[in-house]
């Protein structure tokens, strides 16, 4: 999984990043408009998977992963400075938007104040005009093509039209409701807007667990509101936390950082509820193997049935799939070990067509 790290300048990214993967990349107080973008990928934890990892004391525990990308700020109406950050993150899976909220003289603000929702509507608009230059140009290039003679692509021109559309009326393109045709229509197509989001609201130190910023949280979430059409399947989440605090936590190892995080009243690091939130808006879930001395996590689409999960592990054991034997992991921790599972009746035998749970523990049975 990669995830894009935006926002305007000085809204914290970096330190977002340095929060979400544990690194110590330089923050400044000065708006960064250029250089190389910051890379890291990092495991994504799992309490689950540390208590499986503690049952069977495998050889290797292998943790999903996911990729963070923190680059330069958005400007307002600067396409050009935009375009680049655009062109990094047209591949992502998720984007993280970072918000201002913290209140501090020495870290300018490139708009002069700090407005949480101002900057928010102002980060959405950019992303919305890049795709909007986007669609105009390829519509452009189609009439180009038809003058000379070129059969349209209607269903490609439909789209592009509907996209057009929900744009011009302020709407970023991850809550239109496209088919799945459509979709699969739009992957290649380099927009921004569809990517589904985690708002990463950045308070200040003294805000933590304050009504200020559990208002700030409702008016954020009351702002994406207005888009989203379907409650079930929602295309952005808000989280806010403090970037400099949970920067300086994901130094420590967890022992370290549980008493910080106690005396701050922070229930969970930055790190893993960030990751939740993004599992959440992308619809994953997990479910874990113990195969060949590793226990390992692997994410996918909730409704994912058992052959395709079998193919995610091994090509060979989704083409040779005879069944999946699975244990939820709750009655896996009620059992306390596979084989008193096993004798209690709680390994399932499931076929190809069994929906994959979130937490799942499968051993899959295939002969190649
Ligand atoms: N007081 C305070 N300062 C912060 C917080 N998050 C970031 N900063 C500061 O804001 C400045 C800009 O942060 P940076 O992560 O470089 O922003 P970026 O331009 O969005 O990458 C740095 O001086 C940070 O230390 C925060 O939660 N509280
Ligand atoms: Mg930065």
């Amino acid at each position: 999984m990669k995830i894009g790290i935006i926002g305007l300048s000085n809204s914290g990214k970096t330190t977002v990043f340095n929060a979400l993967t544990g690194q110590n990349i330089e923050t400044t107080v000065y708006p960064t408009t250029s250089g190389e973008p910051n890379i890291a990928v990092v495991k994504v934890p799992d309490s689950r998977l540390d208590r499986l990892s503690a049952v069977y004391k495998p050889k290797k525990t292998t943790y999903a992963a996911v990729e963070y990308i923190d680059y330069i700020g958005l400007t307002k109406g600067d396409m050009n400075q935009n375009r680049k950050v655009f062109d990094l993150i047209k591949d992502v899976d998720a984007i993280a938007h970072v918000v201002r909220a913290f209140e501090d003289d020495a870290v300018v603000h490139p708009m002069n104040t700090v407005n949480p929702l101002r900057d928010i509507e102002t980060v959405e608009l950019e992303l919305i005009f890049g795709d909007l230059e986007f669609v105009e140009k390829r519509l452009h290039r189609m009439e180009e093509a038809i003058k000379k003679g070129k059969k349209p692509d209607e269903a490609e021109k439909r789209l592009l039209l509907r996209c057009k559309d929900s744009l011009e009326k302020g709407i970023p393109l991850r809550y239109v409701g496209f088919n799945e045709e459509e979709q699969r229509a739009m992957r290649p197509l380099q927009f921004v807007s569809t990517k589904p989001e985690v708002v990463v609201l950045n308070i200040g130190e003294g805000d933590l667990n304050t009504e200020r910023a559990l208002k700030l949280q409702e008016d954020a979430e009351r702002y994406f509101l207005k888009f989203s059409s379907d409650p079930l399947h929602p295309r952005d989440k808000v989280v806010t936390l403090c970037g400099k605090v949970e920067m300086e936590i994901a130094q420590l190892s967890p022992d370290e950082a549980k008493p910080f995080l106690d005396d701050l009243g922070i229930e969970e690091p930055a790190l893993s509820r960030f990751i939740h939130a993004c599992y959440d808006i992308l619809g994953l879930i997990s479910f874990f193997t113990y195969v060949g001395d590793e226990v390992r996590a692997w994410s996918i689409p909730k409704g994912t049935q058992a052959l395709k999960a079998a193919g995610k592990v091994h090509s060979d054991i989704e083409r040779g799939f005879i069944r999946a034997e699975v244990v939820s992991f709750s009655d896996f921790v009620k059992a306390g070990s596979m084989r008193v599972a096993k004798e209690k009746g709680l390994l399932r035998l499931e076929g190809k067509t069994y929906e994959v749970k979130d937490g799942d523990i499968v051993n899959f049975r295939f002969h190649v």
